[in-house]
């Protein structure tokens, strides 16, 4: 029986180590990129020289400032970092037509067929590591494993500038002394539901039986413990076999005047069109997100009579959508706007090139 190799691949420190490329003055220093300390901005991206000082993504801006007062602050600038994205996909793509991109940093390669062949996984890491460094001046982390989430717990373990392969049969080993939370999808809930039984490490996960795992946590439960295994079969999908491409964007203060959201919602509209063009797939559905100031979050979607690709139609289903929810008052929090429901006329161009 064959024995999946995949790695996953996370670039360090991904929007700031871009900032610092393009201006090498940022280089060794900390650099957050987010919203400015003086609104209710928030940290995007922080280099690791931020993260000594505490700094962590997510954490005000105010807060990450009192913690490193000489950081660099910078506000993102995503079609940039869109484009390098689009190079570092290409360039895995080169290495296996099996890429699953995550987010614009991270994705899952399936090198199965370059084990079969014998070749060392320390091997593959090493040179796609040395690749994207040459090509494109930006440091990537690797974690090489049998599985998507093995590997991917590997990569996070080995940040920055890391490379971590798990030989089969040591994935159990490999996981057992990590705390609950590093497993893809235990959140803080979980993890605290987890704790109250004195489950603290993968290892105490991994004893449970399913009976005990589905009657605290239904169907989830034994999925959890075969993740706290190490067993996960769910295999590396490309991104035109993906369902749906999305953007969305949290503000840094809530907005509610129609013109603003309109404008975020131009830019957002954009970005999903740039991901369909560069896929080369059409959607019919069009799906809106939106959370309010009190955290409420809900989607709106629109089936059209024909699929879309361009940024002009999306938004005009999108503001469409949206403009059903604005109202005096109302304030929202977060945007975010989707294509789903691919057609095979854009499946069809995809096998043709
Ligand atoms: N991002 C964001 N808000 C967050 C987390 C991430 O806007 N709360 C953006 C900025 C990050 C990018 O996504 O640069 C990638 O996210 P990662 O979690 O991979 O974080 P980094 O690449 O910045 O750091 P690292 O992967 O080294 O931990
Ligand atoms: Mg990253």
């Amino acid at each position: 029986m064959t024995i999946p190799c995949i790695i996953h691949a996370d670039l360090d420190a991904f929007y700031a180590s871009v900032e610092a490329l393009d201006n090498p003055l940022l280089k060794g220093k900390p650099v957050l990129v987010g919203g400015s300390p003086e609104g209710r901005g928030v940290v995007a991206s922080c280099s690791y020289e931020a993260r000594s000082f505490g700094v962590r993504a997510a954490m005000p801006m105010a807060q990450a400032m009192r913690l490193c007062p000489h950081a660099i602050v910078t506000p993102p600038r995503f079609h940039r970092y869109e484009e390098m994205s689009g190079k570092i996909m290409a360039l895995f793509r080169s290495i296996t037509p099996l890429v699953e991109p995550i987010s614009l940093d991270e994705a899952f390669l399936d090198i199965t067929h370059l084990g079969e062949r014998g070749v060392p996984m320390t091997v593959v890491g090493r040179s796609l590591k040395e690749r994207v460094k040459a090509e494109t001046g930006l440091v990537i982390s690797v974690g090489v494993a049998s599985s998507k989430s093995v590997a991917k717990i590997a990569s996070d373990a080995c940040k920055p500038d890391g490379l971590l392969v798990v030989e089969p049969g040591q994935e159990r080993a490999f996981l057992s002394p990590l705390p609950v939370k590093d497993l893809w999808g235990v959140g803080p809930r979980t993890e605290e539901r987890l704790r109250a039984e004195g489950i603290l490490t993968l290892g105490d996960l991994a004893r449970q039986s399913d009976a005990w795992a589905r009657q605290r946590f239904g169907k989830r439960g034994p999925e959890l413990l075969a993740l706290s295994r190490g067993e996960d079969h769910r295999p590396v999908l490309p991104e035109h076999e993906a369902k749906s491409m999305s953007a969305e964007v949290t503000f840094e203060s809530d907005l509610s005047d129609p013109e603003a959201i309109a404008f975020q919602l131009s830019k957002l509209c954009l970005r999903v069109a740039l991901r369909l063009a560069r896929e080369g797939v059409k959607g019919r559905t069009v799906t809106v997100k939106l959370r309010l100031a009190d955290f409420t979050t809900f989607t709106r979607s629109l089936s059209l009579p024909a699929p879309v690709s361009d940024a002009a139609a999306i938004q005009r289903a999108a503001q469409h959508l949206v403009s059903k929810e604005t109202r005096p008052g109302r304030r929202f929090r977060l945007l975010g706007v989707g294509v789903s429901n691919f057609t095979g006329e854009g499946q069809l161009s995809l096998l043709e090139s």
